[in-house]
């Protein structure tokens, strides 16, 4: 077989999930509650067929054989996440010795089948209790963050070798305060620009406190989906759009996580609207000290916009969107059941964005993929047939290896996800897995995707 993309020499290849999405046992092992348990119990009808997060894939019982099934499709890395209400319910105090067998026992068993386990602390999942103290709205639940982290990396801090403070810190901003998404549903634009700012604050001080361990060959990064902005035109007025637009999604969390400070631009914006965050004396500095080793990328669909039609109602709510105007651009390439336009050249742009931008920083996509309503329609003997999903991956793989080409610092590609798991409100909605689940009985069956899989990584390439 003629390989026409080789990849480098011990590329990560592998998939992601994270805790809440896959574990289920929301209500076993001395597990407190989260926001999304919560949210669930009290509006089961925003989530997808009234579907919850208490049971999910559950991982929680059947990782052994999940890990095995990963060694079979090739995994040699793996991302999770840990549930911080799980191993510390309530959010501060106590740790669950339970949950500390149970992330000890996954993390031996990927080491035992060569999966290196990448590590996200915080995927969305605030233990309840400290939402009700105000989320990251509070200072006071930074310090509860850095102390979770602090035990994160005492307990399996000699095994796990790559961490990331968060996923997607702009997702529960975005989704709790501006766009009614996530709990606690707040239409608050001050308060989601606190909420973004403590959030890079606790990653800080959860690298700083990372960093005084100083553990042999460890990183630590975050995780960011850098969607990639484009003007519809290039008139100024548009590309100004895509600026701002630019510097709200991405550059909010990507500059101070790389650069170590916040765009000039940014803060002379919500200094005019009155929307600056408060900050804390010495926090700028401590951000400035506390940039990343590694930094994920999730890569999912572009953003296109262009200049606001029409001046924003004054009596409405302050939001990015005040800006800019999204921009259908006629002939785009879509999916579907997601909504989500598939864009592959997307990905070689990040890349040299960061490349030319942002020091090349070391980094891998930690996420990409394509989620799809009704798999079933492709079953063939007892399988899935996705080849939807294969054509997607050589896609993005292509772009992704010309940027390795030109000089870009990458050095993995992980797949959302490993299995079907459960997505936030659209519950199953959309499958995104190598593995199909079948959720009456759990049972677990690759797709044509992850044997397509597999031969990439014996390859290294396709
Ligand atoms: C990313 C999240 C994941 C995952 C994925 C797919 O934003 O990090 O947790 O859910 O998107 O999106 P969705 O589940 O909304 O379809």
């Amino acid at each position: 077989m003629i390989i026409q993309y080789k990849f480098p020499e011990d590329f990560w290849w592998g998939s992601a999930t994270s805790a809440t999405q896959i574990e289920g046992a929301a209500h076993e092992g001395g597990k407190g509650k989260n926001i999304w348990d919560y949210w669930y119990e009290i509006e089961p009808n925003r989530f997808f067929e009234n579907v919850g997060p208490a049971t999910t894939s559950d991982f929680y019982h059947r990782f052994k054989d999940d890990i095995k099934l990963m060694k079979e499709i090739g995994h040699n890395s793996f991302r999770l996440s840990i549930s911080w209400s799980r191993l510390i319910p309530g959010g501060r105090g106590e740790i669950n010795q339970e949950a500390v067998t149970f992330y000890n026992n996954v993390i031996n068993e990927l080491l035992a089948n060569d999966i290196e386990p990448f590590v996200t602390l915080y995927h969305f999942d605030m233990p309840l209790e400290l939402q009700n103290e105000g989320g990251w709205e509070s200072r006071n639940v930074v310090e509860a963050y850095k102390e979770y982290a602090i035990q994160c990396f005492q307990l399996f801090g000699d095994r796990v070798k790559k961490w990331f403070t968060f996923n997607e810190p702009i997702v529960p901003v975005e989704g709790g305060y501006l766009y009614d998404f996530h709990y606690p549903n707040i239409v608050d634009f001050k308060k989601a620009a606190q909420v973004a700012y403590h959030t890079i604050l606790a990653h800080a001080k959860a690298i700083e406190a990372f960093r005084t361990f100083n553990f042999a060959d460890s990183k630590i990064g975050i995780v960011l989906n850098l969607t990639p902005t484009y003007p519809r035109s290039q008139n100024p007025f548009d590309v100004k759009a895509a600026n701002i637009c630019d510097l709200f999604f991405n550059r909010s969390f990507l500059d101070p996580a790389v650069l170590g400070e916040y765009p000039k631009e940014l803060v002379e914006i919500l200094r005019e609207h009155g929307q600056l965050p408060v900050v804390g004396k010495g926090d700028l500095e401590l951000i400035k000290q506390n940039t990343v080793d590694i930094l994920g990328v999730n890569y999912y669909q572009p953003r296109r916009v262009k200049a606001k039609e029409y001046l924003p109602n004054p009596y409405s709510p302050f939001m990015p969107d005040w800006f800019f105007d999204y921009y259908e651009m006629p002939g785009r390439k879509m999916n579907p059941y997601r909504g989500w336009e598939i864009y592959e050249k997307g990905i070689y742009d990040i890349m040299i964005n960061l490349k030319e931008n942002y020091g090349n920083i070391e980094c891998f996509i930690s996420e990409n993929g394509m989620g799809v309503q009704d798999e079933e329609r492709f079953l063939k003997d007892g399988r899935i047939e996705d080849d939807y999903r294969i054509e997607f991956i050589k896609g993005h793989l292509k772009w992704l290896h010309k940027s390795i080409q030109e000089g870009c610092n990458v050095k993995g590609y992980h797949l959302w996800t490993f299995m079907d798991n459960w997505s936030w409100s659209n519950a199953y909605k959309n499958r995104y897995g190598f593995i199909s689940v079948d959720l009456k009985t759990q049972k677990r069956t690759p797709k044509k995707s992850a044997y397509w899989f597999k031969t990439v990584v014996e390859n290294n390439g396709f």
